[in-house]
């Protein structure tokens, strides 16, 4: 294959492994934070090594990971990668199954839909779930705080995106088809092809099918007594109303199917996402009580003891924002966005060829030294302060307004063409949950909990925490 590179082409240093096609899967799996700070050391900002028979090439640090973020889906392909893990989940017509254009207008429906009126109405039905939820905790004992933000995340997401209909189904059948459908966002499918007769995948495959006749049941529901309604009398607040409602460009409207199957991936959108982050920032507050004393006395300051928050508070609640932000740097969902590669791509000096993948990592991207300073392992939210430049109608942050060096220093949500929309919704959900519980409950625990490596999304090892009711 050598003799047929041209003259003056150069690949990206390669890392060397030992077995044969599994290559360097075995050292990634187990520490791949680790193993790829190592390779960047010895290798720089580009770098290549074999996984499972696919050439895997790193960009690492804004410089180089502008590549994978200026460019087009067609030079670097998003859904050729995703679509074997998310189609069987969200199902098809939605997402990573349809071309990158139409799931563009789905993406810009979605955006009309996660608006700040919309949140306005979010905040207080996220503190009533939050509160009711936190009820059944009684004044003092242990619990898993992993186990209790994934169900907070669930609950509060249903109610607002998805509506009633779907948060009362929640607490009956409901829960375990998601927890099934759940089930089949693993490693193993997207790893293994989709006709191995696996239990798991038949499992979601079912839950998938039910979940789909739930939802499109409501669907139907609501279409019929839409139409009893007056004009301008059936203006939703929630997501399933914007998709049933929302035309595309052309003026077609999405099929009942493509609406129930954006329901199911606007949920488990922020499913992982929200609440591992949640669970983080809440470990934090716990292995730094100062953290969590200045977080506390900022919602009480702002919000007061017992009043509803609104959304303008929680804009007020600085310290708790730039918490969860200095979490999403050390501990983002994402560790890792892949592309596949259509078109050559150039470098610094060299040729990544067609056939193998892209992949930039926002969990190195945020630690490098020369981006964050000597101070790079710290956990300290004030690195923040003064580095708001949201506006009261965006809904995302600029992301180059970080204290990182280089535009794509700090990238937990993604950046250029495949940039997530949940930033808001995220941050809504996540300040209004720490302040309902920074208000009622002390949290307490020395460690930090180790990390999961082995869940996609990476997740705290035994999650549990102290907790103590305030007094009244
Ligand atoms: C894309 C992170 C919550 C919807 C992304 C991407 C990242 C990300 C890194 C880019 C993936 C890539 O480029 O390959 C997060 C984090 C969240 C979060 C850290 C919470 C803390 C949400 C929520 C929603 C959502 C709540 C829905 C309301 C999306 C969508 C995309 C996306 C639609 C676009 C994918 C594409 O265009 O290919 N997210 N997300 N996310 N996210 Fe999120
Ligand atoms: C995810 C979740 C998993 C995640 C990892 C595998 C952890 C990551 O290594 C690569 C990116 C990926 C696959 C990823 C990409 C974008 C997804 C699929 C999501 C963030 C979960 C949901 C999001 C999807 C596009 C949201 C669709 C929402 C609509 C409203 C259409």
């Amino acid at each position: 294959r050598r003799s047929n590179v041209p003259e003056g082409v150069k690949f990206p240093p390669r890392v060397g492994h030992y077995i044969p096609f599994v290559g360097s899967a075995i050292e990634f799996g187990a520490s791949p934070i680790t193993f790829l700070h190592e390779c960047y050391k010895t290798y720089g900002p580009v770098f290549t090594f074999k996984m499972m028979g696919m050439d895997c090439t790193y960009v690492i640090g804004s410089e180089a990971s502008a590549l994978m973020f200026n460019s087009k889906n067609d030079d670097l392909n998003a859904e050729s990668v995703y679509a074997s893990l998310t189609v069987p989940v969200f199902g098809k017509g939605v997402a990573y199954d349809i071309d990158a254009k139409e799931f563009g207008e789905q993406k810009r429906i979605s955006k009309a839909g996660l608006t700040i009126n919309r949140f306005q109405e979010y905040v207080p039905m996220i503190e009533e779930e939050t509160t009711k939820y936190l009820q059944r905790w009684g004044n003092e004992g242990k619990t898993d705080l992993f186990k209790c933000m994934a169900e907070l995340v669930i609950m509060t997401a249903s109610r607002c995106l998805l509506g009633r209909e779907v948060r009362a189904l929640l607490d009956e059948s409901v829960a375990d088809l998601y927890h099934d459908l759940d089930g089949g966002f693993t490693p193993a499918a997207w790893l293994l092809p989709g006709w191995l007769p696996l239990p798991s995948f038949r499992t979601r495959d079912r839950a998938h099918i039910k979940l789909k006749k739930v939802f499109t049941d409501i669907i139907g529901e609501r279409r019929r007594t839409q139409k009893e309604k007056a004009e301008g009398e059936s203006e939703g607040t929630d997501m399933m109303w914007t998709f049933m409602n929302t035309p595309y460009r052309n003026g077609q409207l999405m099929t009942d199917d493509q609406v129930a199957g954006m329901c199911i991936a606007l949920l488990l959108a922020g499913q992982h996402t929200s609440s591992t982050t949640a669970s983080w920032a809440g470990f934090y507050m716990c292995h730094d009580k100062r953290l969590q004393d200045r977080a506390r006395a900022e919602v009480l300051d702002t919000v007061g003891e017992h009043t509803t928050p609104t959304f303008e508070d929680l804009k007020e609640l600085t310290f708790l924002d730039n918490t969860i932000r200095e979490t999403l740097r050390l501990r983002p969902p994402i560790m890792t966005m892949m592309r596949t590669v259509q078109t050559p791509q150039q470098l610094m000096g060299y040729t990544i060829p067609i056939g193998g993948y892209v992949c930039a990592s926002p969990t190195v991207n945020h630690l490098l030294e020369d981006a964050w300073g000597p101070d790079n392992m710290d956990f300290n939210p004030d690195r923040f302060e003064g580095m708001r430049t949201d506006k009261a109608d965006e809904l995302t942050r600029d992301a180059s307004a970080t204290p990182g060096k280089g535009k794509f220093s700090y990238v937990p949500f993604g950046a250029g063409r495949h940039r997530c929309i949940g930033e808001m919704f995220a941050y809504t959900q996540i300040k209004t949950i720490w302040t309902t519980m920074l208000r009622e409950f002390e949290l307490s625990r020395d460690s930090l909990p180790d990390i999961d490596y082995t869940t996609m999304i990476h997740t705290p090892k035994d999650p549990w925490v102290y907790y103590k009711r305030r007094e009244a």
